[in-house]
C-alpha cells in the first residue's frame, strides 16, 4: 500500500513486542518505535492506558479507510495487519503454497502452544521451585513436548519454521525462543535443531537491527545459547521475595 499511515510500535523491555519491531525491520517500513520499561514487572500506566488488556505490544495507526485512529494490541494480530496492511503479504504464504498449512500451524503454535507452555513453566518456578509436585513434572514435560516439535520440524526444514521462506511464523516465535527464556529457565541443551535455527534467525540483519533498537540494555546472543539468558532481574526479586532461590533454579 503506496498510502500506509503512520505507524507507531510500543515496545516494552524484555517483552513479547520484540516481534513487531522484528517484523517492521524484516519489511522494511517506516514506523516510529516508543519504549516503555516494565514497572516493575507489568506494564507502566502510560502503556496500559492504550488498550483494556493494558500489555505489550501495541500498534497506534490510522484505519486506512476512515482514517480514524487506533491502538491495536496482540501480536499475531498485530502480525498479520502490518504484514497485510504495510508488507503487501510478503511474510505470509499464499494458500497455493505447498506448506500454507505448516506455515498457518507454526504461525499460530507459537501464541497458542509453545508460549503458553513456557508460561506454565515460570508460573510452576514460583509455585513449585524444588520440582517435586506432579503437576509441576507435568507441564515441565508439557513444555519439552512442544520444544521438541519445534526441534524435529526444523531438523525437517534445516531452515525456518514453515520451510526454505522465512515467514511470519518465525517472526513470532523467536522471542519465545530467547529474549522470553528471562521468564523460563529452560535450558534448551538438548535442541540442537532450534539452536541451529536461532543462530540462523539472528543472522539475519533485521533481526540485529531489531535487537539494538528494542533492547540496547541486553546482550541478546547470550538467548542464543543452551543454557539461555539470565532471568529477568526484578522477576527474580519478586521470587526472592516469595522465598524462592532462583540460583538453584
Ligand atoms: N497474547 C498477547 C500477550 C500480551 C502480553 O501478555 N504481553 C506481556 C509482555 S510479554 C505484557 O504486556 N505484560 C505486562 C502486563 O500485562 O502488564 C500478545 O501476544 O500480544
Amino acid at each position: 500500500m503506496s498510502q500506509s499511515p503512520p505507524l507507531t510500535v510500543h515496545h516494552l523491555h524484555i517483552s513479547q513486542s520484540e516481534r513487531i519491531v522484528f517484523l517492521c525491520e524484516e519489511l522494511s517500513i517506516p514506523y516510529e518505535l516508543k519504549t516503555y520499561t516494565r514497572a516493575p514487572i507489568f506494564s507502566p500506566s502510560d502503556l496500559a492506558a492504550l488498550t483494556p488488556q493494558k500489555s505489550a505490544p501495541v500498534i497506534t495507526t490510522k484505519n486506512p479507510v476512515t482514517g480514524v485512529e487506533f491502538n491495536m494490541s496482540e501480536s499475531g494480530a498485530i502480525a498479520e495487519y502490518i504484514n497485510t496492511i504495510y508488507g503487501d503479504g510478503k511474510l505470509a504464504l499464499k494458500p497455493d503454497h505447498e506448506n500454507y498449512a505448516d506455515y498457518l500451524f507454526w504461525f499460530h503454535y507459537s501464541n497458542a502452544s509453545l508460549g503458553p507452555s513456557l508460561s506454565r513453566v515460570m508460573l510452576t518456578t514460583m509455585l513449585d521451585p524444588a520440582g517435586t509436585n506432579p503437576m509441576g513434572q507435568a507441564i515441565a514435560a508439557g513444555a519439552h513436548k512442544h520444544l521438541s516439535a519445534a526441534n524435529a520440524q526444523l531438523e525437517k526444514t534445516g531452515a525456518y519454521l514453515a520451510g526454505k521462506d522465512f515467514t511470519l511464523a518465525d517472526v513470532m516465535t523467536m522471542w519465545n525462543l530467547t529474549t522470553g527464556r528471562q521468564w523460563n529457565q529452560v535450558d534448551f541443551s538438548g535442541y540442537p535443531a532450534i539452536l541451529a535455527y536461532l543462530e540462523r534467525v539472528s543472522k539475519r540483519e533485521a533481526y540485529q537491527r531489531a535487537m539494538e533498537k528494542a533492547e540496547p540494555g541486553i546482550d541478546w546472543k547470550v538467548a542464543l545459547t543452551g543454557k539461555g539468558p539470565e532471568m529477568f532481574g526484578p522477576y527474580r526479586e519478586m521470587l526472592s521475595k516469595m522465598g524462592v532461590d532462583s540460583s538453584k533454579l
